[in-house]
Formats: structure tokens, sequence, C-alpha cells
């Protein structure tokens, strides 16, 4: 049923507000039984791409040269990388740097949220391994000493990474203490509850399922609404100089 043109959706300079309604679904290249919902890509001004993939049972992802992060949002899936398969279902997570060869099955359906970036090297340390984990094994921390702001780090806060994962659970009523002005884009995917999402000079409703995409110094904050906890998966690039 058609709405007469209307949505939350919003394309802005330094934002992007993207709702299930107008998710355009399309296979990328190489992959097999599975389509992506491109969130954001380097065509709209990000330095990284997010998309997620809606893979049947059988399905698989295609390669890319980039970095990848993928998050399992649902179901369950197969990860074999270096020799070994690593069982995966909701909440787990894996780090694949550049080049590394890797084959994500899903063996029923499944659904991923998946970040590729191009890996900015530094003359500090070396390029990051695989690594693969399940978020209810990372220890959250309260976000400036908010008990109700809970921030898990899905990537360690090592310098070899180039960018971070987090999740961050708001219980009813939390907030972003400050709104942030930063030099780091932001992909953000709601995947629980919902609040009020402050972008640029705008004030948006948000719900499970929405896309945002924030560019470098979108001023930005968050409050949660309603009776549930808020829960969104949140990307940066971070650790590396700005003129890197
Ligand atoms: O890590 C962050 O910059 C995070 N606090 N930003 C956000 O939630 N919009
Ligand atoms: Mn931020």
């Amino acid at each position: 049923m058609h709405k007469l043109g209307e949505t939350r959706s919003t394309n802005q300079r330094d934002h992007l507000l993207q709702t299930p309604d107008t998710f355009v679904r399309a296979p990328l290249p190489g992959m097999s039984g599975a389509t992506a919902i491109v969130h954001i890509a380097p065509a709209a001004g990000a330095q990284f791409t997010q998309y997620t993939a809606e893979l049947e049972a059988g399905g698989t992802l295609g390669a890319t040269s980039a970095q990848r992060f993928f998050y399992l949002l649902a179901g369950e899936a197969e990860l074999t990388v270096e020799g070994s398969t690593h069982a995966l279902t909701s909440g787990s997570f894996a780090y694949l740097p550049a080049g590394t060869t890797h084959r994500l099955h899903a063996p029923q359906t499944a659904k991923v949220a998946v970040i590729e970036k191009n890996y900015v090297a530094s003359a500090r340390t070396a390029a990051p391994a695989v690594l693969i984990g399940h978020e209810d094994l990372v220890v959250p921390t309260a976000l400036m000493g908010d008990d109700d702001l809970q921030v898990r780090g899905l990537l360690p806060a090592d310098a070899a990474f180039d960018f971070a994962v987090n999740t961050m659970t708001y219980q009813p009523g939390a907030a972003l203490s400050m709104v942030e002005v930063h030099v780091m884009e932001h992909g953000l995917l709601m995947l629980e509850g919902g609040g009020i999402y402050r972008l640029g000079d705008a004030w948006y409703p948000v719900t499970a399922g929405d896309f945002i995409w924030m560019a470098p110094f979108c001023p930005q904050w968050f409050g949660a609404l309603g009776k549930q906890p808020a829960k969104y998966l949140i990307y940066k690039d971070w650790n590396r100089h700005p003129l890197a």
C-alpha cells in the first residue's frame, strides 16, 4: 500500500536516515542465494560501505578486497576462515583483514550487518589479525559514568584497527549527555527500541530497523523513548590522523 509519497527517510548533506519502507534489495557481485540492502556507500560521500545481507538457506556473501566486519542480526551462519569453520549465532561478529579468504554461509535464512572499509595503514602498528567473537562475551562499560547507557566495544581498542564497531544500549529515558560534533563518521543500525535522533539541525523519530549515516562533524544526539531499551550497532572510523 503506498503512502502518498510519505516516508521518514531523508538524505541530507551531512546525514542520511533510511527507513525499512524505502529499502531496495539487489544482490552484490559474488553473492549467492542472498541480496543486499546497501545503506551507505562512497557514492553518498562515506569512506566505507554498510549493507544488510539477507541470506536464503545455502546463501553466501561474495568476496571483498576491503576489510570486512560483520555482525549476525538473525539466524545462524558458518564462517570458514584460516582452515576452521566457526558456528555463528545472533550477536556473533567477525573482523576479516583485507585480502582474507573466507566463506560466510547460512545453512538456514540469516540476516547479517556488513561493513567494508579500505584499510588505512599505520607506520606505528601492523594490520590486525582475524577476530571472531560474540557480543554476549564483551563486557559493557557505562558511557561517561551513566549506568543507563552501556557500550560494548566489539573490536579491541588497539591502534591496529582503523575503525570501531560498538553496540550502545540505552535504558528508557537515557540520552547522550552532550551533542557530539566530531571528525569521525558513523554508520548506525537501530537494533531494538527507539527514540529521537538529532542529526544536524533536525530531530527525527527513529525505531528498530532504521539506518543512519552521520558524516564527519554532523551534530548528533540521541534520547531513548518508550518502555523498552533502545539499542544500536554503530561504526566509526578512528585511530588515524585526519590527514592520513
Ligand atoms: O562513539 C560515538 O561517537 C557515539 N557516542 N556516537 C553516537 O552514539 N552518536
Ligand atoms: Mn558519535
